[in-house]
């Protein structure tokens, strides 16, 4: 079964998508997502311009052999752009395999561990009353697990709040702004750490202690900060504190480790299973937050969560709406096959996304299922993408407030 052709297709539903088509000789069809947030188009021309001709007349079975060629044969290893190239293609000939043996993929992956992937939602507010409010909504729409992301005083616009919080209105968080320029969003960790455990306790003062709650830091703390909210918020029985740090120092870790109890995950930036070796070996983290399309596809991601469950580690992939359908239902398939499941981030497409991208995975009573269609399970609907022609778009950058740029 031989790879004939190679497509880069691009769309823009609302938001960008880079999405990778396979087509074998027998014309089996395998998709995968190459979507990276901000820098979509040096993937497309990485895939485009340096990978497509590789893969024509290879047999569209040898998945490993075909990655380790990629991999090694670049030389250049690592890096996202690298990564969510090769996760596209990893992804794809997932794809293909899996409609070839007529099964969904994750019965090639041992079959299912369980019913469903536990999901959390995100929730955000500026105040008090929007949050509880986006919620409730949540809560309403069958989530069993919430994301809180709140405005700090002082600050006008801060990760993770929803633009519009109206009843209604989607309270999903999209950060990507399509403009020519990046947006710029402001930063005090002070203020930050001092607000935050308190909208913690008025959360589990309304809700009470049973749901799940989880947090993102978003890589604005030092450890020594980090320590300290972890710390501050224990008494709220978090899920998770995500990305306390930026991480690219594993050891920086152990420092704020050795002083919290709420439990850690991180990686939504990372690659490859390198990032997370001190993390995991010396078990520093809770939950590794890597996407399938950012570091390298279900191949790797199978071996890292393998690698992490020898450690009690176990997986939260990260699933906002700048991984697509494909990278989603991707995820869903590792969900559900490997052992060490954790929760899955799932954050909802608009309608014209999930038009283009037919996907059979459901949401039913708090738990994803990527569904029973052989292979990973979403379609593309090549005429309508077409009508969505890519728009430049960008991440907000992060200024403190004396105008020094900041991790954002
Ligand atoms: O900011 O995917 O946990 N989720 C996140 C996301 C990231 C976006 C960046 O493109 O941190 O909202
Ligand atoms: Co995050």
């Amino acid at each position: 079964m031989k790879i004939n052709q190679v497509d880069v297709l691009i769309t823009s539903p609302g938001r960008n998508f880079v999405t990778l088509k396979i087509t074998t000789d027998d014309g089996v069809v395998g998709y995968g997502d190459a979507t990276l947030n901000g820098r979509e188009l040096a993937v497309a021309s990485y895939l485009r311009d340096h990978v497509s001709a590789l893969l024509i007349g290879r047999d569209a079975h040898r998945i490993e052999d075909t990655w380790q060629y990629l991999y090694r044969g670049a030389y250049w290893r690592r890096g996202p752009v690298t990564m969510a190239a090769l996760a596209a293609v990893d992804v794809a000939l997932w794809d293909i395999k899996a409609k070839v043996a007529g099964l969904p993929l994750y019965q090639l992956l041992g079959g299912a561990s369980r019913r469903g992937a536990l999901a959390y939602g995100h929730a955000s507010g500026f105040d008090t009353e929007a949050l509880f409010d986006s919620i409730r909504a949540h809560l309403e729409l069958g989530y069993r697990a919430i994301r809180v992301q709140t405005g700090v005083p002082g600050l006008e616009s801060v990760y993770g709040v929803a633009a519009s919080t109206k009843i209604g209105e989607r309270y999903d968080y999209e950060p990507a702004r399509r403009a020519a320029l990046p947006t710029e969003e402001q930063w005090d960790t002070r203020s930050y750490l001092r607000h935050l455990p308190a909208v913690f306790e008025a959360v589990r003062n309304e809700f009470g202690p049973d749901l799940p709650l989880l947090h993102d830091g978003h890589h604005r703390m030092t450890p020594i900060q980090a320590a300290k909210l972890g710390k501050a918020l224990e008494p709220y029985d978090l899920f998770w504190l995500e990305d306390c740090t930026p991480a690219e120092n594993q050891e920086a870790l152990r420092l704020v480790r050795q002083h919290t109890t709420t439990p850690l995950a991180i990686g939504e930036i990372f690659n490859t299973v390198f990032d997370y070796q001190t993390l995991i070996t010396e078990q520093l983290i809770d939950y590794v937050r890597s996407a399938v399309t950012h570091t390298g596809g279900v191949s790797p991601m199978k071996k890292l969560f393998d690698f992490a469950a020898q450690y009690q580690i176990k997986s939260g992939v990260h699933g906002p709406t700048d991984i697509s359908p494909v990278g989603m239902a991707a995820a869903l398939h590792l969900d559900i096959a490997i052992h060490n499941f954790g929760i899955q981030e799932y954050m909802r497409q608009s309608p014209e996304t999930l038009e283009v991208f037919r996907t059979s995975y459901t949401f039913e009573d708090g738990l994803l299922h990527p569904g029973e269609t052989p292979g990973i399970g979403v379609e593309y609907d090549e005429d309508l993408a077409a009508k969505f022609p890519y728009e430049p778009a960008y991440l907000p950058v992060n200024r403190l407030l004396d105008g020094t740029v900041h991790d954002w």
